[in-house]
């Protein structure tokens, strides 16, 4: 019996728990041997769950389970077969030598898809392998173009990439805050080099000067001998591609050293955890997060309800772009009357989809299609809209 890419799981008191039974089918539904008729359906979800980004990862993690719940409340029937969706968690510790080895772990338990990775340093490699497999994965929240850069028919992402953040945000240093030098530093990561690579492409397109270009790592929370370099500079703004665990002491920082230059970066820090970490500094800096403003994306609302009432916690970032990742994938699987994923691929392909985020359709390598980028400020401790860019190009030339 040849064994399909997915796992269906009998739920009756036949059930077992890993695949590779024999109560796996061999095609659809209707060919499963055992008296069954519920079947389970894995998707699994993977993000940092450990370590300095767990609040990011678990807000993720939070979001795929909300719609995993909601759709088996709903009651899915695909394939003439009743199903129940389950969501298979994995921690890769956003570490790019541990995404292969959970992709891998995904493929031996033949998901029907995957949603992730968080970061791009993980999806990159990670994609590699599900394209390999034939699984679909979109990435809620992966920003570098590469991803979709690959020729993968298998890679989708549900926000708009760094191409287009990047543009975003150095048209907004030039035009609204009117400055004249930036200091750029960056973690090295896939995303926060990838990112300060695309905005100081924009910045001096728009006329202005780089006067510093310095990186950390993923893990440095100390930038004192970076930004006593970077003083004597004077720049108006720096800009800083990362994530909120560094952005928040480096913002913190700047004050400490009398660095009166406005800290501005992407999505990886606009989150309450930056507010947090940035301290008496958070107050005024500013950082983008691709979509329209989050009070006026169709269902953001509805969605930080229902989020903040199961889960007692505040969104952190990409709960929402998880949930719509989670809906979109099913979608297809419904549209295409199977969770085959060789079967429900050209329609994940060609969906069109109104989410909590807003409408959703990719383009051929799998990238949101006119996918805006909105910038926030943080004013009376709470990050507040400020300019929403359309994106000139969600695709990398
Ligand atoms: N988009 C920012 C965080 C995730 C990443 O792209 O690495």
């Amino acid at each position: 019996m040849t064994k399909t890419r997915y796992c269906l799981i009998a739920a009756t008191a036949l059930m077992v728990s890993a695949c590779g039974s024999k109560n796996q089918v061999t095609s659809e539904a209707g060919s499963q041997t055992g008296a069954a008729t519920e079947l389970t359906v894995r998707i699994g979800h993977v993000a940092p769950i450990t370590g300095d980004q767990g609040h990011l990862g678990k807000d993720n993690e939070n979001g795929a389970q909300l719609a995993i719940d909601d759709l088996n409340t709903e009651g899915l029937v695909i394939g003439g077969r009743k199903i129940k969706l389950e969501l298979m968690k994995e921690d890769d510790q956003h570490d790019p030598k541990q995404a292969p080895i959970v992709a891998q772990r995904f493929v031996d338990a033949q998901v029907a898809g995957v949603i992730g990775h968080l970061n791009s340093g993980t999806t990159i490699p990670a994609s590699a392998i599900y394209n390999a497999a034939g699984i679909p994965q979109i990435s809620p929240s992966a920003t570098n173009p590469v991803y979709t850069s690959q020729g993968f028919k298998t890679a989708f992402r549900v926000i708009a990439n760094d191409v287009a953040q990047g543009a975003a945000l150095g048209k907004f240093v030039a035009e609204s805050l009117k400055a004249s030098k930036v200091a750029i530093i960056d973690d090295q990561s896939a995303y926060g080099k990838g990112l300060a690579d695309e905005f100081e492409k924009a910045a001096r397109a728009n006329g202005v000067e780089i006067v510093a270009r310095e990186a950390g790592d993923d893990k440095t929370t100390d930038f004192s001998s970076i930004l006593t370099k970077i003083k004597g500079k004077h720049p108006d703004v720096v800009f800083y591609g990362g994530m909120d665990a560094q952005a928040g002491p480096l913002a913190r920082q700047l004050k400490k050293l009398g660095i009166a230059a406005r800290v501005i970066g992407g999505d990886g820090f606009q989150t309450p955890e930056f507010i947090k970490l940035a301290g008496d500094n958070a107050e005024g800096q500013y950082a983008s997060q691709p979509g329209t403003p989050k009070d006026k994306m169709p269902g953001y609302t509805e969605f930080d309800a229902k989020y903040r009432a199961k889960y007692n916690l505040e969104i952190q970032n990409y709960a929402a772009f998880t949930y719509d990742a989670v809906m979109v994938m099913v979608a297809a699987m419904k549209k295409a009357d199977s969770t085959e994923p060789a079967k429900y691929l050209p329609a994940l392909a060609s969906t069109d989809y109104n989410g909590v985020t807003g409408n959703i359709k990719f383009d051929a390598r799998g990238d949101l299609l006119n996918g805006a980028v909105t910038v926030y400020q943080v004013k009376a401790g709470k990050w507040e809209s400020v300019a929403t860019i359309a994106a000139p190009s969600a695709i990398v030339q």
